[in-house]
């Protein structure tokens, strides 16, 4: 049986105090309202982990995540943040490979490789992002691309380290402009997805890892995406700022 993830990835919003308040929210929604096996994630910025994770300790439904971390273990990279460093504030998630830290920053797959071999190193759990552009998914190259995308970050891995990768499929198309892909297309891509980590490590293997889906996802249309058979959960952008369309997604399995 897979994990069921609702993550939030608050990306460069709020300050220590916003977030704090924001957390609070969430985790007294999440008492109240929430009955379902979901694991919640937050991640927001860098600077507001350790006390948003002192805010969640109690819950153990809700797991503290970061956003990014350094593709080396330490040293004169001033401005970065460690994996250790993460792991020392309390987070048990790294989001790592956002179709924004590809685009802005240059993230390539081969730096991703790096990130997981040091989030694994240290028993955290990447969330690795996968995903196409609209003119990738227009010349009909989408399921090439992420395929590539996996295999050059991923596939060094063996069975026993592949099992503690959970993916989110963004397609680029689909993050902060309000158009989310159908479920339909969220399903044909999730499956492609299973299908290929199953020709590497096998169906038992491949059905074990937790695929979420990301992009404008939102409470309109989180049910339907949730309903579909290979989709376990989501990344949540924008909605995941308010506390109730938050909670509200979460419900929505
Ligand atoms: C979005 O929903 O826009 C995201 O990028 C989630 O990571």
């Amino acid at each position: 049986m897979r994990k069921k993830i609702v993550a939030g990835n608050w990306k460069m919003n709020k300050t220590l105090s916003e977030a704090q308040q924001l957390a609070s929210e969430v985790v007294n929604m999440v008492k109240d309202e929430v009955n379902s096996d979901v694991q919640v994630v937050l991640c927001p910025p860098f600077i507001s982990l350790y006390a948003v994770g002192k805010l969640i300790e109690s819950q153990s439904n809700i797991s503290l995540g970061a956003q990014n971390c350094y593709h080396k273990a330490s040293g004169a990279f001033t401005g970065e943040v460690s994996v250790d460093m993460l792991k020392s504030v309390g987070a048990s998630y790294v989001i790592i490979g956002h179709s924004e830290r590809r685009q802005y920053f240059n993230e390539t797959n081969a730096q991703l490789a790096e990130k997981v071999n040091l989030l694994l190193a240290a028993q955290l759990q990447p969330i690795f992002c996968c995903g196409e552009s609209l003119e990738q998914r227009e010349k009909g190259i989408h399921f090439d691309f992420v395929r590539q995308q996996l295999t050059e970050s991923l596939f060094h891995l063996d069975t026993s380290q592949i099992q503690k990768i959970v993916i989110a499929y963004e397609p680029i198309w689909a993050i902060g402009t309000g158009k989310t892909a159908t479920s339909a297309q969220a399903q044909e891509m999730h499956a492609m997805l299973r299908k290929h980590l199953a020709g590497k490590y096998g169906e038992q293997m491949a059905d074990n890892i937790s695929i979420l889906y990301g992009g404008s996802a939102n409470p309109g249309n989180a049910r339907e995406l949730f309903a579909c058979p290979d989709v376990d959960g989501g990344l949540i952008g924008g909605a995941s700022l308010k506390s109730r369309d938050f909670t509200d997604i979460i419900k929505s399995f």
